[in-house]
């Protein structure tokens, strides 16, 4: 699915801003229609943003079910004759939308964009009021998975299995956009690197083509066309392209154009990197060169605006990036903004995409911590139509980030149950799906501690091995000795029984900023700078090991448990993204600054 764009040809309309909102306590709001009328006590909402810490209302922060959003909007005149769009880049978790009176779109999954074609209810030039209900309940078929308990008081609580805050609401932009009728719909580009050329192979969908003709023109970063082409579908030829490494993001522009009798009628520029990326025995290669990844998993979250997408925040991440010498991250553990794949995209970060597919295994902290069901995949948890929302999630996280050159590893669960026979069952089909929408890049999933490697039952689905591991923390706290010894003989292992590239997605320690101590306790900051010390060591005596990435690149927001104190605290930076010492450490190995 193409983002909204501007140019001659198209138009867009962001709709962010401060809206309507009103939270449904008693779940009465599709039933009495709200979508019909302004909603009644609505209180005000900025859009993009969480709703959860905006507030100052327990009620709103623990709300579990709908809240609905309203605003007018107007339609710019200069669009009379023009297809009219309106898009949302997330709401979180599923979200129907009305146009006036008229249900225009429905949307399940928190963290992938929807649009809907509103032509023919709206006018150019006038106003149109627009509703949209999101929901944030998390069950047996959502990805990610929970169960919604209600409590003796009526009220409901969300159980979810993972560690992180049930942050909701319309987290990404939302826009009104204009095209022609004739339309392109979506554009797919894959690299090349045949005999030290680049190539570009695109196939374009069109809509409405009528006698239209498809022309598609690639021109290098001063804007010169250094191949073209016609059809929905060619191959662009670059000799001595400038490829898109990590670190330096060389981009070219495919221009693709509907022309009619020589008039361009539609024009969508995608940015392209050109570059491959393969796995051959246990490297990882981009252009055919060994890649190590250094970088982080991270999350989507601030303060007051929890999961809401915020561009000042974002280049401020990435420049902490660079400061501390990562060159890649996972977004763990759901899809993060478009925005942010541009942004690696230009500065040459490596990205590991993951879906939301968090939480599939309850012998974590469903059966350990919540007293819950234990069995992971059954017709009462996770199930086959679980497995069928897990599998339009993939497709749509393929489909939105296929064209992002950053994006280089496809993961399709964090931790999930691949120690049984039901776990490969339930991935087999999912893995299939992951390489029939995405056959150029590498799949793989994040394994957690059950699944070891004579017993992992979906390694051998996957391209890469990707583990994470909490030796001196979960296992043997406080003993880097016993950590130290324990991740040897277990990477070991890995790495002679499968011959795959080894990333160690997650590693890392909580520490309480400001927390020193002469011994170095779990805790402090001292403990967290030198179990990361401890994992290097040990990363640096076995070749497979392709790539650290430390847990977590910030301190973040979770929900209440005995473990977590005011939230999650593995970051090597705070929430309000200062360092802790073990961001210095990073920064010595990875810039080799002193
Ligand atoms: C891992 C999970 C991650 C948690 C982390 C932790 O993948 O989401 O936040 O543990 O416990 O198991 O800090």
């Amino acid at each position: 699915m193409l983002r909204p764009q501007e140019n001659m040809v198209r138009e867009t309309k962001r709709l962010d801003g401060i809206w309507a909102f009103a939270v449904d306590t008693q779940g009465v709001g599709r039933a009495e229609e709200w979508w019909r009328t302004e909603v009644a006590e609505a209180r005000r909402m900025p859009v993009p943003s969480s709703f959860n810490d905006v507030l100052v209302d327990p009620a709103v922060h623990d709300h579990v079910g709908d809240v609905w959003y309203q605003r007018q909007v107007f339609v710019p005149r200069g669009w009379a004759g023009q297809r009219v769009v309106l898009r949302f880049d997330a709401a979180t978790h599923r979200a129907v939308a009305w146009v006036g009176e008229v249900r225009v779109a429905e949307h399940e999954g928190g963290y992938t964009p929807f649009e809907a074609d509103i032509t023919a209810f709206v006018r150019a030039g006038e106003p149109f009021r627009l509703s949209v209900v999101v929901n944030n309940e998390l069950t047996w078929q959502s990805i990610p998975p929970g169960t919604v308990e209600v409590m003796p008081n009526g009220t409901r609580r969300q159980r979810q299995y993972h560690d992180f805050f049930n942050y909701a609401g319309l987290h990404r932009a939302v826009w009104l956009y204009s095209t022609s009728i004739a339309h392109i719909d979506d554009i797919t580009a894959v690299t090349d690197i045949e005999d030290g050329n680049g190539v570009v192979r695109y196939s374009a969908d069109v809509e409405e083509r009528g006698s239209g003709s498809v022309r598609a023109l690639l021109r290098d970063a001063d804007g010169m066309v250094v191949a073209e082409a016609t059809g929905t579908s060619g191959v662009l030829r670059v000799s001595n392209p400038e490829l898109w490494q990590p670190g330096r993001g060389y981009l070219y522009e495919l221009e693709v154009d509907l022309l009619d009798d020589g008039a361009v009628i539609d024009r969508y520029a995608l940015p392209i990197g050109i570059r491959t990326v393969r796995v051959d025995g246990a490297q990882f290669l981009i252009n055919g060169e060994p890649f190590y990844f250094r970088g982080f998993g991270k999350h989507e979250d601030l303060n007051v605006r929890g999961r809401g997408h915020d561009d000042a925040a974002m280049v401020h991440d990435f420049a902490l990036l660079s400061w501390v010498g990562a060159n890649s991250f996972r977004t763990s553990h759901y899809p993060y903004a478009e925005e942010v794949l541009d942004h690696a995209d230009r500065l040459g970060i490596v990205v590991i995409d993951e879906t939301a597919a968090v939480g599939l295994n309850l012998g974590v902290g469903g059966g350990m911590f919540l007293g819950g069901p234990k069995t992971t995949f059954s017709e009462e948890t996770i199930s086959a139509e679980t497995q069928q929302v897990h599998r339009r999630a993939i497709e749509e996280l393929v489909d939105r980030d296929k064209n992002h050159p950053c994006v280089v590893l496809w993961s399709l669960a964090n931790e999930p149950e691949t120690h049984t026979d039901d776990g490969r069952v339930y991935f087999e089909p999912l893995f299939s799906a992951a390489r029939r929408a995405d056959p150029s890049r590498p799949v793989g999933f994040v394994n957690m501690m059950f699944a070891l490697p004579d017993t992992c039952t979906v390694t051998e689905l996957a391209d890469v091995v990707m583990i994470n591991r909490y030796f001196g923390w979960y296992v043997e706290p406080g003993d880097l000795d016993a950590a130290e010894r324990g991740l040897e003989a277990e990477l070991s292992r890995w790495a002679s029984v499968h011959n795959k590239p080894i990333i160690v997605t997650e590693y890392g320690a909580d520490a309480l900023a400001g927390l020193h101590t002469v011994e170095g306790n779990p805790w402090s900051e001292e403990y967290q700078a030198a179990l990361l010390g401890t994992y290097h060591k040990v990363f640096d005596r076995i070749d497979a090991v392709v790539g650290e990435h430390v847990w977590n690149f910030a301190d973040f927001a979770t929900g209440p448990s005995f473990m977590r104190v005011d939230g999650n605290k593995k970051g090597v930076f705070t929430r309000d993204r200062r360092p802790k010492m073990a961001a210095h450490e990073l920064r010595r190995r990875w810039h080799g600054v002193s």
